[in-house]
């Protein structure tokens, strides 16, 4: 499969699941600007809502969405996801948490023409939501469980930004699985990879 990907995105959620899965890949970076891949092909003919992740699978076919590029890349490898029973459903609920609630309240910290009323607004949500992030890690070592799954690759790329972009003072659970899954070298490997090491 060939993954587009901005460094830092939160394509480097799928880049860290294909690594844990054992799955071949290729990189393509995207200019997100100028909606052009490194190759100078337009990305908007590839994905016509213009941001990444794109997963395109060898046959040509497109997958967008980050909730359904990393289901697709659990269920392909039979990993990072319960192939069913209560433990698969857990995980989606993990993910979407991580990418409707968590995810889509940095938008203010990437977009320079956010107000500081509005960042300071979605500092407060952040950290009302990462507090639940780490009650979920006072129950099990992973987010959405026992082992690791799609929802920690994903809560790995916020918790970077929430760092990193933010400032925020992650809860001591949180910092402490930042810090974990920091250490394993699929994460290592992503991120030497997209040149953030
Ligand atoms: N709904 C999309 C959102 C993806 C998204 O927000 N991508 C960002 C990077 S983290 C992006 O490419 N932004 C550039 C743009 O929208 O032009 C998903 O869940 O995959």
């Amino acid at each position: 499969v060939k993954l587009y990907y901005s460094p830092a995105a939160c394509s480097l959620s799928d880049h860290i699941a294909l690594i844990e899965a054992d799955m071949a890949y290729d990189l393509v970076k995207v200019d997100l600007r100028a909606k052009k891949t490194e190759d100078g092909a337009d990305f908007l003919a590839i994905n016509p809502k213009g941001y990444v992740p794109a997963l395109e699978q060898d046959d040509g076919t497109v997958l967008t969405e980050n909730l359904a590029i990393l289901s697709w890349i659990a269920d392909k490898s039979g990993t990072l996801m319960p192939v069913d029973g209560l433990g698969r459903y857990r995980v989606i609920e993990a993910t979407a948490y991580v990418s409707g609630e968590l995810h889509k309240n940095f938008k203010p910290f990437f977009n320079p023409a956010a107000s500081e009323i509005e960042r300071d607004e979605a500092k407060a949500v952040l950290t009302k939501r990462f507090a639940l992030v780490d009650d979920m890690l006072g129950r099990h070592p992973f987010m959405a469980g026992e082992t690791m799954s799609i929802a920690d690759c994903y809560l790995f790329v916020t918790m970077r930004w929430a760092v990193g972009k933010v400032g925020l003072e992650l809860p001591p659970r949180v910092a402490a699985h930042f810090a974990r899954l920091g250490e394993r070298p699929a994460v290592q490997q992503a991120l030497r990879e997209e040149g953030l090491a």
